[in-house]
């Protein structure tokens, strides 16, 4: 018997810091309006959704660095959102900044939920690659301070029974690493929910910007067909702030095609039913891990961080 999942890219347009948390609520509350009339049991919002993407700034006072975070979820202003969904029995992925108390200290992390259908949060992941600088970098036209606002995650990369699936959970910069697709391989991943915020332009590597629809379609595209997964790669896109960032939303199959693909790069949603067994021809051949994976001989992809060239 074919397991089918029928799951919506919400992709937004721009956030602009002046937009409160409830006017960007109800944004999100209309895109899982459009999942519900196109069938949606799963609709997948991206990276940071409830504010503009701030580490674009550099801030030193805490409180006004704060105001992006959520201490509790669902809160009141994302407490209508919840209730839409489990109304509807819609489960969701959803990206935002999280500020928590762990081992007696304050943390923040950039984070991911997973929402099942009847509103529980079955899983939750924090991003492990984080991707610019902490220190001040006045010159460039506009910064990108993940490392200064957020602690890498310490949840690894974890893979759930959900939505009668394996469903796993990764973050923006964590899609160009193959360690992150196969961590979740390693689990039998059946799908991965992505969100994310790419700038069109980055300044340290300006020659690459040329390339951003293309590496965002190969990185997906690889760790589609490298773990024999559904990958749902979602955009926050347009002119944000100023800052031209990537849209070009997309529902990769197994096979490393992609079958659903945002020709816009405003509020949009795009859907595809998956077949959940899609990936067991790969999983079973060409990437039976259990048969040709050789880990011994892949002892630096642990034990060393940075390359060393040979002597
Ligand atoms: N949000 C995020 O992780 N963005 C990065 C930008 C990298 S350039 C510093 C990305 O990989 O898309």
């Amino acid at each position: 018997m074919s397991r089918f999942l029928t799951v919506g890219a919400a992709q937004l347009g721009p956030i602009e810091r002046r937009h409160s948390r409830r006017e960007v609520v109800e944004r999100l509350r209309a895109l899982l309006e459009q999942g519900r009339r196109a069938g949606c049991e799963l609709v997948v919002f991206p990276e940071l959704a409830l504010t503009t993407f701030f580490p674009r700034w550099w801030m030193e006072d805490q409180a006004e660095i704060d105001f992006f975070f959520e201490r509790e979820m669902p809160s009141a202003d994302t407490a209508p959102l919840f209730e839409d969904a489990r109304r509807a029995g819609i489960g969701f992925c959803l990206g935002y900044a999280e500020l928590t108390r762990e081992d007696g200290r304050t943390r923040r992390f950039n984070t991911a939920i997973l929402v099942e259908r009847d509103g529980r949060i079955v899983s939750r992941y924090r991003k492990i690659h984080l991707p610019g600088h902490a220190g001040h970098e006045p010159a460039r036209a506009f910064q990108h301070l993940e490392k200064r606002y957020f602690e890498p995650g310490n949840l690894g990369f974890p893979v759930v029974r959900a939505f009668g699936g394996l469903i796993g959970m990764c973050i923006c910069n964590d899609r160009r690493w193959p360690e992150t697709y196969r961590v979740m391989g390693l689990q039998g991943v059946e799908m991965v929910l992505l969100g994310y915020n790419t700038p069109l332009h980055n300044p340290p590597a300006p020659d690459h910007d040329e390339h951003s629809w293309f590496h965002n379609a190969l990185s997906l595209q690889a760790g589609a067909y490298q773990n024999g997964t559904w990958v749902v790669g979602v955009a926050k896109g347009g002119i944000e702030e100023g800052v031209p960032s990537l849209a070009d939303s997309m529902i990769v199959a197994p096979s490393g095609k992609i079958v659903a693909r945002a020709p816009s790069v405003g509020d949009e949603l795009i859907a595809h039913r998956c077949d959940l067994d899609a990936g067991r021809s790969y999983k079973t051949t060409t990437f039976n891990f259990a048969l040709h994976r050789q880990p011994e001989q892949y002892r630096l992809i642990v034990d060393r961080k940075g390359a060393i060239e040979p002597p």
